[in-house]
């Protein structure tokens, strides 16, 4: 059973397609909103796609599922805030195109399973259930009932509620994951894994132990009002297109943009804003005005020079650190000075890969200014280091007083569009007592104390057999975990493996003995219940709470909600044991709120707020100084410089994504920005460092990691030269997974380690 790595049968050959322009540095601009109106068009009708660009992000319409970064409080742009891969996200969920029975009578598990995943998502929309029968070759339909029977038989058959496993993607709203974590706590388990563990989770940990709180601390309004905002680890240009936006209004504010990054991503030097027509005429904003060519995992390094440069005029002019902000608000300064003192700055620059000149610049902009806004996302989080980045950010900011106030502050940017809000509403593996208390006085049942599985954890226990359901609550886990290899097994040994989602993916391939896919709605769509067409709501990356509301009729008159889903498996699988009337809940989702708002704290009033044109902001005690952390202060920190080494021949390898992809859903082949088109399979090498390989361009080659004696192989990719740091390379994810070996993850948050990924590149013979 390895469905996921058919990675060796593809042969060469299969890359003639491959075309390579010239990177890109603007981004956007006129060419990303034809780019996003062709998308659309190949899939919807015009009436659709027009509702759609009128509704989208705009105040009582419904929340783009693209991202999460926030909509302005006050002026949105009347043709909808949206963003060109926005648009192709909202695309492929409403695509009028459905596959149901015919398809899946048409189509076995193991042929599906050869086609790529760009080619599984072109499918189209889930529209029944199906179910796969133990040693059968194809899914049958199912009706609802009997699926949520065969849910709860599974559950219910197990010696432990431990040995059930649910995971949960980010798209889900908060009140299907407020249901689906109630369910699961009555249900006897804690075993809550969700995307966050394999994205934000270290800047959770990190931020929680040192600031109180595991979000951000700033608003929209801080960034415009910001004097320096630095953007390290993230490419927003692909990934949170409207965040350019916040940045050039921050520019035109006076405020300095530094980004930190091993490649020029297009964004990040210069964007053009498609909402504003001057400016797609002539030619668009210098974002960058510092642009620094850090090394993969370079970034502690970067952070202790700055630091000891800082001291060291600290130690010279004595006005650098906001000394009164120290003295009342932070803890542990004095040990953080001395453990810094131990390192040298020279070493950590060289670290860091960043010339002399280039650190001059940033650090200028640093000491020169005192309301610094850092963003961050994936570059920066997904190392065994990860922690330590953050900790690092937090020190920096603490020294100079840059937190809870005007235009300063920390801004993880999150991913999915509801990743953050699933965790505030108890999608938590390790959800804290204070939560539980409020759960047992609200319904009476004692949830389990034990911590659950992460993703990692999750892997472990189903590959040694201690975990045999699996539950997926929207997202497409094999192809977003690490080491593609061994969670397949771990999948293959489940008794039963159900997903419920809105399009095929290759989850749904890689099984276990029994299967199950449960189609449900996606944001854009109607959700028609008893009481009417049901609202829902999601939080942004800055914790605003805000409605959304589908548009269009669903695509299929058998879908149900995600809602309706878990209020269905609850009550078959706990029945009469259950002291939750389940069946309720979907008929009016404001009884869900009603709930929410007794057991979350900063959700009080909840339905009467959700009313409010821009939703409502969560208490944020980082925000206000209240530092609610077990010291009752915001904690300094210190932390290693990451000791790892590459031999001679090795590179440190970063997994990410293309222009053309929301995570493991591929839109297309292109990486328009990158220069990239018709291929995925390519390893971007610096220039250099494939001439010592004695490696041409578009070589064919396969790519090996060694972790502690495992040996993981990848075969097939194409180089690309390209303008990346020496002894760095960067792949797409998800094809690279096979790489990322499961036990190389963050210290404290476990976040797989898919940024430094130390490999070989061997040429295909
Ligand atoms: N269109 C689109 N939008 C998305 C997504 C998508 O796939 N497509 N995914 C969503 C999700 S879930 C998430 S989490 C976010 C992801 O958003 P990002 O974090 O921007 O996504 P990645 O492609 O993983 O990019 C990481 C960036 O970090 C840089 N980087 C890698 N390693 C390092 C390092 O060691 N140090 C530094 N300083 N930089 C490094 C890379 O060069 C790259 O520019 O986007 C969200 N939005
Ligand atoms: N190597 C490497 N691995 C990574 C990363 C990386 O940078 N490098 N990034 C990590 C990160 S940041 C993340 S967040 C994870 C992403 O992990 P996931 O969240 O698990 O993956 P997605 O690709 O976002 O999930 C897509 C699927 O979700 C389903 N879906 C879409 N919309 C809805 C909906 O509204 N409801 C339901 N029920 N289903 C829906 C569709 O069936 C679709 O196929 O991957 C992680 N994996
Ligand atoms: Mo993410």
């Amino acid at each position: 059973m390895n469905k996921s790595s058919k990675d060796k049968a593809l042969t060469p050959e299969t890359f003639k397609n491959l075309k390579i322009t010239k990177p890109q540095t603007n981004s956007v601009g006129f060419k990303s909103v034809v780019t996003a109106i062709s998308q659309v068009s190949k899939y919807m009708n015009p009436v659709d796609t027009f509702k759609l660009a009128l509704k989208m992000n705009q105040k009582g319409g419904f929340d783009c599922p693209g991202c999460a970064w926030p909509d302005p409080d006050d002026e949105r742009s009347s043709l909808g805030e949206f963003c060109e891969n926005g648009i192709k996200a909202i695309a492929e969920e409403a695509q009028n195109k459905t596959i149901g029975p015919d398809f899946f009578t048409k189509y076995s598990v193991d042929e599906l399973a050869n086609w790529s995943d760009f080619e599984i998502g072109k499918s189209g929309r889930l529209a029944e259930p199906m179910f796969l029968a133990e040693g059968a070759t194809h899914y049958q339909p199912i009706s609802w009932d009997d699926a949520f029977k065969k849910v709860g038989q599974h559950l219910n058959d197990l010696n432990h509620p431990d040995e059930a496993v649910f995971y949960t993607s980010g798209r889900t709203t908060n009140e299907a994951a407020f249901l689906y974590q109630l369910f699961v706590r009555e249900f006897g388990t804690a075993n809550l894994p969700d995307c966050s563990n394999m994205c934000h989770e270290a800047s959770g940990s990190a931020l929680s132990e040192t600031l109180g709180i595991g979000k951000g601390s700033v608003t929209l309004d801080d960034l415009y009002k910001a004097e320096v905002v630095m953007v390290i680890g993230q490419n927003p240009g692909t990934n949170h297109p409207r965040m350019l936006t916040a940045l050039e209004k921050c520019k035109k504010n006076g405020g300095k943009i530094i980004a930190v990054n091993p490649l020029p991503e297009a964004g990040l030097i210069k964007f053009t804003n498609p909402q504003n027509p001057v400016k797609l005429l002539l030619g668009g904003t210098q974002i960058a005005d510092v642009f620094v060519p850090i090394t993969i995992n370079g970034d502690v390094a970067f952070f202790k020079a700055i630091l000891l440069k800082l001291l060291e005029k600290e130690d010279t002019l004595g006005n650098v650190f906001d000394k009164a902000f120290i003295t009342e608000f932070t803890q542990g300064y004095d040990s953080f000075i001395t453990d810094l003192k131990q390192y040298n700055f020279d070493e950590c620059l060289k670290a860091s890969g960043v010339s002399l000149e280039i650190f001059n610049d940033v650090f200028d902009l640093i000491l020169n200014n005192n309301k610094i806004i850092i963003c961050w996302a994936m570059g920066l989080t997904q190392h065994e280091n990860a922690v330590d980045n953050i900790r690092e950010i937090v020190n920096l900011l603490l020294l100079k007083g840059s937190i809870g106030k005007e235009g300063a502050g920390t801004c993880p940017v999150r991913g999915h569009s509801n990743v953050q809000g699933d965790r505030t509403v108890g999608i938590w593996e390790s959800a804290p007592q204070a939560f539980l208390d409020k759960i047992e006085n609200k319904y009476g049942f004692k949830p389990t104390t034990k911590h659950g599985y992460s993703v990692i954890d999750a892997i472990k226990a189903m590959y040694e057999k201690k975990a045999k359901v699996f539950f997926g609550l929207g997202g497409n886990f094999i192809s977003a975990v690490p080491d593609t290899r061994y969670s397949d097994q771990g999948l293959a040994n489940c008794n039963l493996t159900v997903h419920v989602s809105t399009k095929l993916n290759r989850s749904h391939l890689v099984t276990g003995k029994e299967a199950l896919i449960l189609p449900c709605l996606g944001r854009s769509e109607k959700d028609y219940q008893k009481t009417g067409v049901q609202v829902q709501s999601v939080e942004n990356s800055m914790g605003i709470v805000s409605s959304t509301k589908g548009v269009l009729e669903p695509c299929s008159k058998d879908l149900l909600s995600e809602v309706a889903v878990v209020c269905g498996i609850a009550n078959a699988t706990l029945k009469e044991r259950s002291k939750i009337n389940w069946l309720e809940y979907k008929d009016d989702y404001k009884l869900v709120r009603d709930d929410i708002a007794e057991v979350v704290d900063g959700f009080d009033d909840f339905n009467k707020r959700l009313k409010q044109p821009s939703g409502f902001y969560l208490p944020n005690g980082a925000r206000v100084r209240q530092f609610k952390t077990k010291t009752g202060k915001a904690n300094f920190s210190s932390n290693k410089l990451p000791d790892w080494e590459l031999k001679e021949e090795e590179l440190i390898m970063m997994t990410i994504r293309s222009h053309d992809q929301f995570n493991t859903t591929i839109y297309g082949l292109d990486d328009r920005y990158r220069g990239v088109f018709n291929e995925r399979r390519i390893v971007f090498m610096n220039r250099e460092d494939m001439k010592a390989r004695n490696l041409q361009e578009q070589q064919v080659v396969n790519l090996k990691s060694e972790y502690k004696g495992v040996i993981r192989e990848a075969y097939n990719f194409k180089i690309v030269g390209y303008d990346i740091p020496r002894n760095c390379c960067a792949t797409y994810f998800p094809e690279t997974n096979v790489l990322v070996p499961l036990d190389s993850f963050a210290h404290t948050a476990k976040t797989p380690a898919s940024k430094s990924v130390i490999i070989t590149v061997e040429a295909n013979q």
